[in-house]
């Protein structure tokens, strides 16, 4: 087995474990050896939460499990979201970003930002278990071009539909484009919501908002 091989392999199981220092160390001995972060993170960290998905399903992983899983994902997100969002490019434009109230769950949340950051964006993020009011503040001060929403859940993502109705009543709603997206959201979902687009990961994220804000260079042409 080749050196990336075996570190791959070792995040993703000491990730499933949820040895953090492990998987600290790991994530640096992988960027010594020339791994892109791009790869750690969708071969190795992303494929182990899906696993600890699937056994939490099962019955044989429970909360204390995932908590631990998703603690050791981060330690290796500090070390590698400056690399994956380092982008040195001019603002394209604000991003309102936040996981909706009742939720939690702040990983893909958080992936999103990067992705973001790394096309330029600057992103405000008002964190997790944010009430609608949070999302209307956040327009009002930050004045962003667009918003998004994250739910994991199919309990929170019924929070989509009450938050929109939130910024249209403060009329904001013309003013920015609403994308949604999580585990259980999907596209006929985001439009029952009255949301502008919906993005199944990161990087559709991306393109979408660009697309949606018109700057992509299809868009321009
Ligand atoms: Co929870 N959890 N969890 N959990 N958890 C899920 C989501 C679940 C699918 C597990 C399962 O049953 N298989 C399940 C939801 C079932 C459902 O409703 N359909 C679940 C449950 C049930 C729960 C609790 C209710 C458990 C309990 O207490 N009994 C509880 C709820 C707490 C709450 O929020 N109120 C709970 C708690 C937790 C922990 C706190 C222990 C922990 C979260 C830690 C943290 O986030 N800091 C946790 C974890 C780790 C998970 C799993 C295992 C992993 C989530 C994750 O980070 N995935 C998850 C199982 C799974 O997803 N397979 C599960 C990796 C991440 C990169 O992917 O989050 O999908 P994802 O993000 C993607 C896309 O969705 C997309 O891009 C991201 C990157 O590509 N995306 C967007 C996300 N936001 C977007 C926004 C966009 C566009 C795209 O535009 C704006």
């Amino acid at each position: 087995m080749s050196q990336r091989d075996e570190i791959l392999d070792g995040l993703y199981d000491n990730t499933l474990d949820g040895q953090a220092g492990p998987v600290v160390e790991l994530t640096r001995r992988g960027l010594e050896l020339g791994i892109d972060p791009l790869d750690m993170l969708f071969e190795a960290l992303i494929p182990a939460l899906e696993e600890v998905g699937r056994l939490f399903e099962a019955g044989e992983y429970f909360v204390p499990e995932m908590l631990v899983a998703a603690r050791a994902m981060a330690g290796a997100m500090d070390i590698l979201k400056p690399l994956i969002a380092a982008s040195g490019a001019k603002p394209v434009g604000t991003f309102v970003m936040g996981t909706v109230q009742g939720d939690i769950h702040d990983i893909g949340k958080n992936l999103v930002n990067i992705m973001l950051e790394g096309a330029g964006f600057q992103v405000v993020d008002i964190g997790v278990n944010a009430p609608p009011e949070a999302f209307v503040e956040a327009i009002r001060e930050h004045q962003p071009q667009a918003v998004g929403m994250s739910a994991f859940l199919t309990t929170t993502m019924t929070m989509f539909k009450p938050t929109i109705e939130a910024i249209k009543e403060a009329g904001l709603r013309e003013q920015v484009k609403i994308l949604v997206g999580g585990a259980p959201v999907t596209e006929e979902y985001a439009q029952i919501c009255g949301a502008d687009g919906y993005a199944p990961d990161a990087s559709s994220a991306v393109r979408l908002v660009k697309q949606l804000l018109g700057l992509t260079e299809a868009a321009a042409a």
